[in-house]
């Protein structure tokens, strides 16, 4: 990882990560990119690249590789590849996991008032954000599936220090 920490020893930069966030082509059409990396913004995330972006069907099916025999798969490649994503790299301490708790859960039924899903979405089919999940790896495999190395950005952001202890 970076160093994006400010101690002497460079230990506070030991547990940031990066992980990958999006914004779905329901979101991007209904006018929550905005929202979306508002709630990531202020909760101390650190944006360290985006963009707009159509996803193929080839970038689809990798990206869902995974999914590739459950039911639900074609209507799922259907949907992202059907408008713009916002596509994001979001840096911070425990970044994958504490992005998946702000999202809530996969089903917008089931998700929580206060989580993004919870507040702005009703049906799985269309749950406006996608996030990795925490399995060791996969928010760096879906980082470089969108990203090229020279497309994400290291600084520090002028709040660190009162973010970090
Ligand atoms: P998540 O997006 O929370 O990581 P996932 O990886 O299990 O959830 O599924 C990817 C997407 O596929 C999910 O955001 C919505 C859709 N999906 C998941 N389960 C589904 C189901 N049972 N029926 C229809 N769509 C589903
Ligand atoms: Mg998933």
């Amino acid at each position: 990882m970076s160093d994006a920490g400010n101690s002497d020893d460079g230990s506070r930069g030991a547990d940031r990560e990066r992980t990958f966030v999006m914004a779905k082509p329901d979101a991007v059409q209904r006018g929550l990119i905005g929202e979306i990396v508002s709630r990531l913004e202020s909760r101390g995330l650190k944006l360290v690249g985006g963009k707009v972006t159509r996803i193929d069907r080839d970038l689809a099916e990798e990206h869902y590789a995974e999914h590739t025999d459950k039911p639900f798969f074609e209507d799922l490649v259907g949907f992202i590849t059907s408008g713009p994503v916002f596509a994001m790299v979001w840096e911070g301490a425990d970044a994958t996991r504490q992005v998946r708790e702000m999202m809530g859960a996969t089903d917008p039924a089931e998700a929580v008032p206060g989580t993004i899903r919870g507040d702005f979405a009703l049906d799985l089919g269309r749950n406006v954000v996608h996030g990795s999940d925490t399995e060791p790896g996969s928010n760096e495999r879906e980082v470089s599936l969108f990203f090229d190395d020279e497309e994400l950005v290291d600084y520090e952001r002028i709040d660190e220090t009162w973010l970090y202890e």
